[in-house]
């Protein structure tokens, strides 16, 4: 059975983000085909885009999975409706966002699922993350950890430390 390493970005910022992050991490390796290999620190981060809306939870893990990358998808698409999501305003607040950020050296551009995640390698609350969870990190043939500095987003991302 192969197994592919995947980049998962997790978001929340209605009700306990906290808690939604810590539980769907946890749903999303629970199936046996989804392995948990590394996981970031969580960080506070302030709102991208979108209507005006409470301060986001941002964190990234690393998953091993046999599942295809559409199965990937439905899978997180899955745990995000058991934590409620709503799909509403596009890049309006929710209780939990799940975002294939990589899968492996695989890439998409579909009506279904672009990956790498086309909006990654400018995004610090997806790449600061991602950087302190593997200090080796590349997208686009770059360092994250520089992608992550050079980020306009950058100012505004705090580590969590705690409720
Ligand atoms: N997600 C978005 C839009 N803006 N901003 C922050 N800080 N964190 C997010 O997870 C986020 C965002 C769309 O998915
Ligand atoms: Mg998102
Ligand atoms: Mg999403």
């Amino acid at each position: 059975m192969s197994s592919v390493r995947s980049v998962l970005a997790l978001g929340s910022n209605l009700g306990a983000s906290n808690d939604t992050l810590v539980l769907a991490v946890a749903d999303l390796v629970e199936p046996e085909n989804v392995r948990l290999h590394a996981v970031s620190p969580v960080v506070r981060t302030r709102p991208v885009g979108g209507p005006e809306q409470p301060d986001y939870l941002n964190m990234v893990i690393e998953v091993e999975t046999s599942l295809g990358p559409y199965e990937l998808l439905a899978h997180c698409q899955a745990v995000e409706d058991k934590h409620h999501r709503k799909r509403t305003v596009r890049w309006g607040p929710r209780t939990l966002d799940v975002d294939i950020i990589t899968y492996g050296s695989w890439t998409s551009d579909d009506d279904v699922l672009t990956v790498p995640h086309p909006r990654a390698a400018s995004r610090a609350f997806v790449l600061q993350p991602w950087a302190w969870m593997d200090a080796g990190a590349e997208l686009e043939g770059r360092p994250v950890a520089e992608l992550a500095a050079e980020a306009a987003d950058i100012s505004g991302l705090m580590p969590f430390e705690g409720v």
